[in-house]
């Protein structure tokens, strides 16, 4: 299996509920590393930016003026399988749906306010990981 890197956020809602170390611990727990950090207020052009793909959908508002509520943890996760395996540990989108044991079903409230992003694949991982990160601030370790 190969190692990949992928973005992750711990959005406003979790941030604001102080897990970000529950989280963290998680990511570790699994074997994933962080590879780059950094805690940001996004402006909102920077969370449409982010976004973009979801710019026509109904809930695109809405979702912008969340990420913009407050502070977000951006994050590198770095391993085996670091896309799937992040995106495992987060659970399903809507945190009713979301399996037991996973980041969404033990922290979020709802579909909008779900604590956590992950990159879906290798090409929007690597897009989302630039977007916040020059390549020579995220360190394999
Ligand atoms: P994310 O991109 O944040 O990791 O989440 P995801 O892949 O599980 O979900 P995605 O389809 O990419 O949607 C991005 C974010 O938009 C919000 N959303 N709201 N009200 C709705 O029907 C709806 N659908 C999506 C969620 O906050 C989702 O994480
Ligand atoms: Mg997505």
């Amino acid at each position: 299996m190969a190692i990949e890197r992928t973005l992750s956020i711990i959005k406003p809602d979790a941030v604001a509920k102080n897990v970000i170390g529950k989280i963290y611990s998680r990511f570790e727990t699994s074997g994933l590393k962080i590879a780059a950090a950094r805690l940001v207020q996004l402006s909102r052009a920077e969370a449409e930016g982010f976004y973009a793909v979801h710019r026509e959908r109904p809930f695109f508002k809405d979702l912008v003026e969340f990420m913009i509520s407050g502070p977000v943890m951006v994050q590198v996760l770095e391993g085996e399988n670091a896309i799937a395996k992040n995106r495992e540990l987060m659970g399903a989108t809507d945190p009713k749906k979301a399996e037991a044991g996973t980041i969404r079903a033990d922290f979020a409230d709802s579909i909008d306010a779900n604590a956590v992003h992950g990159s879906d694949a290798p090409e929007t991982a690597a897009v989302e990981i630039a977007y916040f990160f020059p390549a020579l601030n995220v360190y394999s370790r």
